[in-house]
């Protein structure tokens, strides 16, 4: 049986909604951040050294990183479902938009969630100017800038197909959802980029990603 070891608010959804889609059977092993560092607990090193999640476990395997689970679950349980197939263009975007989401979209992001919780973490009001001065020429020469282009770029490939990686859903939407909802809710994803917002509405329909959050609880798209 697949165990999901699964951190409240965080990127192991994915993976419960990936297992939904392919209607495999799974435990959910629960998690709780830190409500003030947003850390997961030490328990979750017992299953996988860096204590991240998601992490999996599936007999005798251990996987950890959500691109490698989602390669592991589709090539295990998939039988052809939400990969394109071998050869085509379509595959060869697949794996690109596998790599991307974490690879390219998810640091800028980060870097925003650190910097934005840099400029209200308690400091001597001495410091507090100097912290807040270097945030902001962070966000505004780096972070911001690279954002909008990532976000350009994600509406305008949306606009050559309906899914990233051709017309049909695959694991790389799934995999791309947790960028852009990060993006949808702190990083300025809006109505002013429809195509990216269209792709939200489409996977937040889905039964099964409306049953992954069952299975999931709370879930506010941090990091
Ligand atoms: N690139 C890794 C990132 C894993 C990661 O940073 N997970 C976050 C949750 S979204 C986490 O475990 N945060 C808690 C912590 O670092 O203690 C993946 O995609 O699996």
């Amino acid at each position: 049986m697949v165990v999901v070891h699964h951190l409240n608010n965080s990127r192991s959804q994915r993976v419960l909604w990936l297992l939904e889609e392919l209607g495999v059977p799974y435990e959910v092993k629960r998690y709780e951040r830190n409500t003030e560092t947003m850390l997961a607990p030490d328990s979750l090193r017992a299953v996988h050294p860096l204590g991240k999640s998601p992490v999996i476990t599936d007999g005798d395997h251990t996987v950890a990183e959500s691109g490698a689970i989602v390669e592991y679950l589709v090539e295990k349980y998939g039988g052809g479902r939400l990969i394109p197939p071998a050869g085509t263009p379509e595959r060869l975007r697949y794996t690109y938009w596998l790599h991307y989401a974490e690879g390219s979209a998810m640091p800028p992001l980060l870097l925003k969630l650190v910097f934005t919780r840099l400029e209200t973490a308690p400091a001597p009001f001495f410091v507090k100017p100097i912290i807040r001065r270097i945030a902001d020429t962070a966000m505004t020469t780096f972070i911001n800038p690279q954002l909008a282009r990532h976000l350009d770029y994600m509406e305008g490939e949306l606009g050559r197909s309906s899914w990233f990686a051709g017309n049909e859903m695959t694991a790389a939407d799934i995999q791309m959802s947790f960028p852009l909802e990060a993006a949808a809710s702190r990083a300025g994803l809006d109505k002013s980029r429809p195509r990216l917002m269209g792709f939200l509405e489409r996977i937040h329909a889905r039964p099964a990603y409306r049953k992954a959050l069952e299975r999931g609880g709370e879930y506010a798209y941090a990091s």
